[in-house]
């Protein structure tokens, strides 16, 4: 059997890396020329731990070669990115382009699957592109499955070989050929639906947490009014043994919690109030944080020294993408450029070149910040910060949206 994986990024190329060392001689194929060359060098151009040492054992061993041309295979994983466009709905290009490269080198009887999360039809649509391509070739020809992945950044490699999977075919026997395929690496259960069900499956996991979070920070914004303290109202609710609030936060961040919400909206926007107002919700928060802030700025007459503490999207992590901390720290600094703003992030080395050029904004190691900032907001609850006491912030005003310093 030959395998050719479409699109070799966080998703592709694990799963690549993965199939290869699982004895499946496959084929990874990229756009990017760099892409293409670092991996048949065995060498992984981002960072995921385990992967570097699975990808170089597949490559020595035969069983894994990177490309630019889709080669003919007895199966193709398509795993593109679908971006968000600015007016919320989900960019298909990729994925078509995708499907137009796997389409000539179809001679029927192949199986297709898409792995990218995608809006409700898109796995329909990737068909109807196919069959398009290829007039002289029938539905029964080709088998078309959704597959959508659910691994965690940074614990791809076991997740990946252990997570459940959903398995949804445009026919019973496309999802029964694709469940033949993840058996050869995957030991979790693998649970067979049809193509429609698995896409809105993917998107609704992400949906409820969102949905979760915002209940959260609605409740941070109440209790803000009331005089009440949010974590310890969520703490003394959650021994209820039928409730279980999430945590407030200054706004939910990364690449598919803040974004796959959107495409069920855009699948029923009618029906989906409740989620787009969830989206809309947590949003929001990032800009009631700055009011905050601002307030703060104000009551010391609009002359104070800002430490921001945490600029990632999550705790424990290097990942800026779509963070709501560097939304605040970015809007902060362009609104208020007489204000000093220390950025405190131990995590990185660096702050982006556009907020690197702006003269009122530091890097600063967390103990600078804190013996110098008039006004400390708390946006990240990395596990560094749970140590700071009550000593280190002294007469330091503090915002704190985790609720680790109250
Ligand atoms: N957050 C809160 N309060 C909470 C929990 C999270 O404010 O109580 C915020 C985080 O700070 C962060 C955002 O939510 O800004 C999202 O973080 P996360 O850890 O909830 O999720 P992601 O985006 O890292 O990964 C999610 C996972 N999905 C679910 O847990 C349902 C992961 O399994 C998926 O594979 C991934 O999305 C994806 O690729 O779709």
């Amino acid at each position: 059997k030959r395998v050719a994986v479409v699109g070799l990024g966080y998703i592709g190329l694990p799963t690549a890396a993965i199939l290869a060392d699982h004895g499946v001689r496959t084929f990874g194929v990229d756009v990017s020329q760099s892409v293409v060359n670092s991996v048949n060098r065995g060498e992984v151009p981002f960072v995921e731990p385990g992967l570097r040492e699975v990808l170089k054992r597949a490559v020595e061993a035969g069983k894994l070669s990177a490309t630019n041309e889709t080669p003919s295979a007895d199966a193709f994983i398509v795993a593109v990115p679908t971006p968000f466009t600015k007016n919320r709905k989900a960019d298909l290009t990729y994925i078509d382009a995708a499907a137009k490269s796997v389409a000539p080198k179809l001679q029927g009887g192949e199986l297709v699957i898409l792995e990218s999360t995608s809006p409700p039809g898109t796995t329909e649509r990737l068909r109807d592109v196919l069959l398009a391509e290829r007039p002289d070739l029938s539905a029964e020809d080709v088998h078309v499955a959704h597959c959508p992945e659910r691994v965690l950044p940074g614990k791809i490699m076991h997740e990946m070989l252990t997570n459940d999977r959903i398995i949804g075919g445009i026919s019973p026997k496309a999802a029964v050929a694709a469940r033949e395929l993840y058996r050869s690496f995957c030991s979790g259960e693998l649970l067979l639906t049809n193509a429609r069900t698995a896409e809105l499956a993917k998107l609704t996991e992400n949906s409820f947490r969102d949905v979760n979070i915002a209940f959260a920070n609605e409740l941070s914004l109440i209790c803000d009014k009331l005089e009440v303290d949010p974590w310890e109202l969520i703490e003394l609710a959650n021994h209820h043994p039928r409730v279980n609030i999430l945590q407030p936060g200054p706004g939910v961040g990364g690449h598919c919690i803040a974004v796959d919400p959107w495409f069920i909206v855009e699948a029923a926007p009618e029906e989906s109030r409740l989620i787009r107002t969830a989206r809309e919700t947590n949003d929001a928060k990032p800009e009631w944080v700055l009011g905050r802030i601002e307030q703060a700025i104000e009551d010391h007459d609009g002359d104070a020294t800002v430490g921001l503490f945490g600029l990632t999207f999550k705790p424990n992590i290097d990942d800026l993408r779509e963070s709501p901390a560097l939304h605040i720290l970015e809007s902060l600094a362009q609104r208020h450029p007489t204000t000093q703003i220390l950025a405190v992030e131990p995590h990185i080395e660096a702050l982006p070149a556009a907020l690197a050029a702006k003269r009122n904004v530091t890097l600063t190691p967390t103990e600078d910040a804190l013996s110098t900032a008039h006004i400390g907001v708390l946006l990240v609850d990395h596990d560094v910060f749970k140590t700071v006491t009550r000593t280190q912030l002294g007469g330091t005003k503090v915002i704190d949206t985790r609720g680790i310093w109250q």
